[in-house]
């Protein structure tokens, strides 16, 4: 089926013959493919601790526009990097390290994906595309999660019908992909994250949160679409890389913790099977955790505690969500947020600039820092005739006290990612 293409595919679109001219055969793309980026309502750091999330995938894509080639060469040509990069998908998975490390960052992605679909028994045709995209680059909305997200798209299109995404007889079911573009993010950027960022761009309905157990993997959708409220975005503009962050330490902390909390119940209560069957922070209940908080380490009590009580959180959002008390989700946003920077330490001052001007706007029902951390973005939930007001506060307020210029970005839920051919 035809789908609306957005804004970047076109402009990839057009940008193709100039970039490919020399080819002189290539008039015109074939076709284009895209994925979106994310918000994050609620559930922060507990996607690789088997906990849950609640996303929406957002009106901001990566697109690609191209043609298939007759070989297993993957030629491309990035507008935001105003950079070219090209592998080859012969010998791979195998070779998959030798030839990530001889490419640009963004072109790791391309071929991570690549490297999964084939081990997972794909067969796909090179190409040649142009990409484009208007997620911000590190700005917390996942753009390296819509990069590869598209690029599943685009070998599906470009790979002759050899393999579909999220039809009835799919090859791939959208969770399938997710957990396959999560694989190869780790693969390509080792960033040991979870599912959140992927699971968001595959599953996305307009209109729709989801809300993902990180574990089972099931999900199910969740009304958010209230006509009086905005979903707001505040990029800091404090960028970070999250492979150069505290994310990884994050990671190794929450297994510590619950292997400490497995530790001590199987030494103080050896009877009770719930000790033995702890696997990951998910497995410890608050119950457990008010009883053996005290014994452990100060940095594991507070990863750990902040981890169980998002996962609270996020359960008490949805109820809210589904009796339309938003007041209450911006309450739980707020406490969210406090947990991130004081439990979790994984905010930074632009991002607590940003919540805390946010706070003082009357209208706005509650603010958070939104993904990995360290720089990024805030989400706020606000009443639309507040929207102007946070806005004239953040451009008022932020730069004196950060030196930076905060970016502003009202978000629209939309749906999954897509292909299609042009002519
Ligand atoms: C980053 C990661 F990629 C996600 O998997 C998730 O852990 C998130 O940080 C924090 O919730 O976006």
């Amino acid at each position: 089926m035809k789908q609306p293409l957005p804004q970047p595919a076109v402009e990839a679109a057009q940008r193709f013959p100039a970039v490919f001219q020399d080819d002189g055969a290539y008039a015109s793309p074939l076709g284009a493919a895209w994925a979106s980026g994310r918000v994050n309502i609620i559930g922060e750091h507990t996607d690789y601790n088997e906990g849950l999330v609640l996303p929406a995938a957002v009106s901001r894509v990566v697109a690609f526009a191209g043609r298939r080639r007759n070989d297993l060469n993957v030629r491309l040509w990035s507008e935001q990097f105003q950079e070219s990069g090209q592998f080859t998908l012969e010998g791979l998975p195998e070779n998959f390290a030798q030839q990530r490390d001889a490419a640009p960052k963004w072109v790791r992605y391309v071929m991570g994906v690549a490297s999964e679909l084939i081990r997972a028994g794909i067969e796909l045709c090179g190409f040649d595309a142009v990409v484009t995209g208007d997620v911000p680059l590190g700005g917390g909305m996942s753009s390296s999660s819509a990069l590869v997200v598209a690029s599943a798209q685009a070998y599906a299109l470009f790979s002759d019908g050899k393999f579909t995404i999220g039809t009835e007889h799919a090859k791939l079911t959208p969770m399938q992909l997710a957990d396959l573009c999560a694989e190869s993010e780790r693969r390509s950027a080792g960033l040991n994250g979870g599912i959140l960022d992927q699971a968001a761009s595959c599953l996305g309905q307009p209109g729709k949160a989801v809300l993902i157990d990180c574990r089972s993997l099931d999900y199910r959708y969740i009304p958010f679409d209230a006509p009086d409220l905005s979903i707001v975005v505040i990029d800091t503009n404090k960028r970070r890389e999250l492979t150069n962050s505290g994310y990884n330490d994050r990671t190794r902390e929450c297994r510590e913790a619950w292997q400490t909390i497995k530790a001590l119940m199987l030494k103080h209560e050896p009877e009770n099977p719930a000790g033995a069957a702890i696997s990951s922070l998910r497995d410890v209940t608050p119950e457990i955790f008010a009883k053996y908080q005290h014994e452990l380490p100060e940095v594991q009590r507070k990863r750990a505690g902040y981890v169980i009580a998002e996962n609270e959180r996020v359960l008490q959002v949805v109820a809210l969500l589904e009796k339309g008390d938003h007041v209450g989700v911006g309450q739980l946003l707020w406490e969210g947020h406090a947990g991130l920077r004081d439990e979790y330490e994984v905010s930074c001052k632009e991002l607590d600039v940003a919540v805390e001007i946010a706070r003082s706007v009357p209208g706005v029902l509650g603010a958070r820092m939104m993904g990995g951390g360290f720089g990024g973005c805030t989400i706020n939930i606000v009443r639309n005739e507040a929207v102007e007001a946070l806005r004239e506060a953040i451009e008022q307020h932020y730069e004196p006290q950060t030196g930076l210029r905060a970016g502003f970005d009202i978000c629209n839920t939309v749906g999954g990612p897509g292909y299609t051919f042009l002519a």
